[in-house]
């Protein structure tokens, strides 16, 4: 059988690859364990400084596997819990990538939807297709966007847009995610994976440490108030001014040369 997750590494880039094609990526159980044991590998190899997720065949993730799901009751015989789904699931896979600290980019490769969609969003970068789409799907089958949508879209798109986005399913074109700032990036499908790699690439080279403390100040930034943030800023420029990234940075500058980032 396929491996339900595929995950390389190159050039300080951790490529995690949704592999269940046939059916736009759905999520299994073993798929989900899988996505968060790559994601936690990535997180510890201090070799990899740049995290790239996107999706196998023409989607890249339909959220839930709804036959799945049903398989499920009929082998328990009862309902399933699904709070104690998302918790034990879901919810770990976006902590780790909120919290990673360093760079996740979403390569999204075609439709993302449900809980594939909070994937894509939970990412600090998307890239994405000109075929890609972003698709509400929760309220079509009678739930609520989980996974992180709520916080995720609210914040990238306001609340009215969120809001009728989520109650009427509707559907967020590569385009239109491009324009409303969803996607940072959006090239042509063919492009997509090379495109993906060269920024993924890009911010492999770049002083890690420093992203990923820019990750934890803005994580904090958006539940904090100003005095907060300044306090914060602070002790974590204490962090980030003692790392040898940063001396090689001052170097490289002052000695008018490209500089050598170690991500340390
Ligand atoms: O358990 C819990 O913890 C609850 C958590 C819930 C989180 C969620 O994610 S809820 C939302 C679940 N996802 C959906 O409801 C999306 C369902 N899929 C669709 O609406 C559509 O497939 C898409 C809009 C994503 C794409 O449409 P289209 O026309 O491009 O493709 P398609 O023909 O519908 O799908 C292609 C195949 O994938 C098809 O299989 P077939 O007919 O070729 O054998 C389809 O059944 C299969 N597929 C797509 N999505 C799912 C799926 N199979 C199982 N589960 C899916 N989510």
């Amino acid at each position: 059988m396929d491996e339900p997750i595929l995950y390389s590494v190159g050039d300080g880039v951790a490529t995690i690859t949704l592999n269940r094609p046939d059916v736009l990526n759905a999520f299994t159980d073993p798929m989900l364990d899988a996505l968060n044991d790559a994601l936690a590998k990535a997180e510890r190899d201090a070799a990899v400084r740049c995290v790239v997720i996107t999706g196998a065949g023409r989607g890249f993730c339909a959220g839930q596997d709804l036959g799945d799901v049903k398989r499920r009751e009929q082998e328990s015989g009862h309902a399933v819990s699904f709070a104690e789904h998302l918790r034990t699931k879901y919810n770990p896979i976006v902590r780790r990538i909120r919290t990673m600290e360093k760079p996740v980019i979403g390569a999204v490769n075609g439709v993302a939807a449900g809980a594939g969609a909070s994937l894509a969003l939970a990412c600090d970068l998307r890239i994405a297709s000109d075929k890609a789409s972003f698709v509400l799907a929760f309220v079509k089958v009678g739930l609520v966007p989980d996974s992180g949508m709520n916080y995720f879209l609210v914040q990238m798109i306001g609340l009215p847009r969120a809001f009728e986005l989520a109650a009427t399913g509707g559907r967020l074109t590569a385009e239109e995610a491009l324009h409303l700032g969803v996607v940072n990036r959006m090239v042509p499908t063919d492009e997509l994976q090379a495109a993906a790699q060269a920024w993924a690439k890009e911010l492999a080279q770049a002083p890690t440490r420093a992203i990923g403390l820019t990750k934890r100040a803005m994580n904090r930034a958006l539940v904090s108030s100003v005095e907060e943030v300044l306090d914060y800023e602070a002790w974590l420029q204490e962090i980030a001014g003692r790392t040898a990234d940063h001396k090689e940075g001052v170097a490289a500058f002052l000695e008018k040369r490209p500089p050598q980032f170690k991500g340390q």
